[in-house]
């Protein structure tokens, strides 16, 4: 089948995917490669498939152009964990790595993941395999595949939210790539001769036409942000069971400046499902994917498109082909919020857990407030979870009434305590962007904190400085903290310069809006304080700040993505 394939009208990705034999490509030739710090083109693509990207540092990017060097290329490593759940162990291993390999710090992203930056070429082996020694993988965290899957797992909630942790444990093993190049490359298992023996029965031998994501969510919380996914399951729960899962698809972040048919877009409710049908439902959805998605331009083949491409109730009508049985009616539910909730609470189990807000899901030591330091203190001696949230913040989960003491002590005495943060603080999100993404127009993580700090006096003046308001920055339009589902969201535009988008909902089942394009910092300031003057005076008793905004049409509603305008 593939033979016949015109590689010409193709996206140049998917040759390098059918050549790379089964994600293989010479990728043993680039690490070997003494001459440079970077990969062939075509490793380049493939390496993510194994977790990893090439970067540059772009601080330092004039400098080495003005030195006549190559630029300083290093490796982000995204380390794979379904739902977030990690132990003490393995949390002392990443911080050791980050300390050994990488920059000193790690980041806790906005799919329950760990990233390390800056590890350089001939380090990427040994940083891998001691991930591996502590039980985890960075299989299938980046490339044409599913990544990792999120819910919310914290077993202080509710009995049922171990459940869905086994849920998306299950999703994302049985999506896993099955090709031994992982083991082979990294971890020196033996090497397949012919490894053409390889199969992939899910993905074939060119995998996906783009990315996959899948998240799991109990409401009223939709702290994973469903409806931003490929594929959302929303648990229905009957008598404290969960009966089974709403079905939602299509959902997507990414966009593109001055492409209009690149959009972010909301999943749809397509139908329900049993517990038991979960993991078919997901497979045969991700095959409808693989065999329709558009794989000519990669700017339109998320599953989105192809919902949008040949509609909705085909999608259904196909899935349903697949599966060899009909999906049954969704049934209601009802999200009050998303994002985390902070502090102490008191679980079922009568264990404690707490939530803390990480800002930018950036943990490191910074002189009067040593997270990272901390962090490593506690998992030393205590004996719980480590659960890394879907807005990047972390959760310290299984605590005994003995370890909660001990726990803030250790917090205290690093400076770490859970103080007054904002209520726009708390519900902020920035991407990585500036200096290692390479795709960044502008800064997001090391800008936003200092915006924020501008827009909380603002809102302290007119009494809302504890206002849970969600806020979002990134420094381009693919999406990467959700921005187009925030209440107040900033794509960086160029340097220094943010679209501000208005109108998404405290409950992330709205994309929000564009306000006023390419904005400074003080012109940022300057549109928001009326706004939050009139809302201060003339919201609607419990009415939210992106729900205000609409009813006061500073802007319209974006009823479906692709009406999305930048
Ligand atoms: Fe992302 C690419 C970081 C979540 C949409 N994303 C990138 C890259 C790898 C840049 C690149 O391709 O060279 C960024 C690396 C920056 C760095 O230095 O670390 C990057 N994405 C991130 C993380 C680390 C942001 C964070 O601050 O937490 C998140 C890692 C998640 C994980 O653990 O797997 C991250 N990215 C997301 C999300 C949010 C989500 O998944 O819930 C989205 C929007 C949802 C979606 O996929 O639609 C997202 N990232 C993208 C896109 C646009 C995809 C598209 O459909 O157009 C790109 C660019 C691309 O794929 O071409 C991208
Ligand atoms: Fe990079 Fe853009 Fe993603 Fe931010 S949103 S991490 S700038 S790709």
């Amino acid at each position: 089948m593939s033979d016949e394939i015109n590689w010409n009208e193709l996206s140049e990705i998917e040759k390098i995917k059918y050549d790379s034999n089964f994600l293989r490509g010479t990728l043993v030739e680039s690490l070997a490669d003494a001459i440079t710090g970077s990969m062939a083109f075509a490793d380049t693509q493939i390496s993510k498939f194994h977790g990893m990207y090439q970067q540059t540092d772009r601080d330092l990017e004039k400098e080495r152009k003005r030195q006549k060097l190559e630029p300083a290329y290093s490796f982000l490593i995204r380390v794979r964990i379904p739902g977030g759940v990690v132990s003490p162990k393995q949390w002392l291993r990443m911080d050791s790595l980050s300390e050994e390999y990488a920059n000193h710090t790690l980041k806790l992203t906005t799919r329950q993941a760990f990233q390390l930056h800056g590890v350089i070429k001939t380090n990427l082996k040994k940083t891998i395999q001691g991930i591996n020694s502590e039980l985890m993988d960075t299989i299938a965290a980046c490339g044409d595949v599913n990544r990792n899957v999120m819910c919310h797992p914290n077993p202080a909630e509710s009995e049922l939210h171990a459940e869905v942790l086994e849920t998306a444990r299950k999703l994302s093993e049985h999506l896993l790539p099955s090709t031994t190049a992982y083991h082979e490359i990294w971890l020196d298992q033996k090497l397949v001769a012919d490894s053409k023996k390889d199969v992939e029965p899910l993905y074939g031998d060119r995998y996906l036409p783009r990315k996959f994501k899948i998240a799991v969510a109990i409401p009223p919380y939709n702290d994973t942000d469903l409806f931003s996914q490929d594929l959302g399951f929303i648990a229905i729960v009957e008598n404290r069971k969960i009966t089974g899962y709403n079905v939602a698809v299509g959902g997507g972040m990414g966009s593109t400046f001055g492409i209009p048919e690149a959009y972010p877009r909301l999943a749809e409710v397509i139908g329900f499902c049993l517990p038991e049908q979960v993991i078919d439902v997901a497979e045969k959805i991700l095959l409808v994917q693989r065999d329709h998605g558009n794989r000519l331009n990669r700017k339109r083949s998320r599953m989105k498109y192809t919902i949008d491409d040949h509609g909705i109730d085909w999608f259904k009508s196909e899935v349903e082909k697949y599966l060899g049985y009909s999906f049954q009616e969704a049934k209601s539910y009802q999200f009050t919020r998303n994002g985390d909730r902070f502090g102490w609470k008191k679980g079922i189990d009568s264990k404690w857990s707490l939530t803390l807000f990480v800002e930018g899901g950036r943990v490191a030591d910074k002189s009067d407030f040593k997270l990272k330091s901390a962090l490593r203190n506690i998992a030393q001696v205590f004996d719980g979870q480590f659960i890394l949230t879907g807005n990047q913040n972390l959760i310290i989960a299984n605590v005994t009434a003995d370890e909660k003491k001990e726990i803030g002590e250790i917090l205290k005495k690093y400076g770490v305590l859970p103080g007054e943060i904002s209520g726009l603080r708390q519900n902020s999100i920035a991407c990585v962007a500036l200096n290692t993404c390479g795709l960044a127009y502008a800064e997001a993580e090391r800008y936003l904190p200092s915006l924020i700090t501008k827009i909380e006096t603002i809102l302290a003046e007119y009494g809302l400085f504890n206002e849970e308001i969600v806020i979002r920055m990134t420094g381009c339009p693919n999406g990467c903290g959700r921005p187009y589902l925030a209440e107040i969201g900033f794509v960086g535009k160029s340097e220094g310069h943010y679209n501000l988008y208005l109108g998404g909902n405290f409950t992330g089942t709205r994309l929000n809006t564009l306000y006023k394009e390419t904005l400074t910092e003080d012109e940022i300031l300057a549109e928001l304080k009326p706004i939050v003057a009139d809302y201060a005076v003339n919201r609607n008793p419990e009415e939210k700040f992106g729900d205000f905004v609409i009813r006061k049409q500073y802007v319209k509603e974006t009823l479906k993505g692709s009406d999305f305008k930048h």
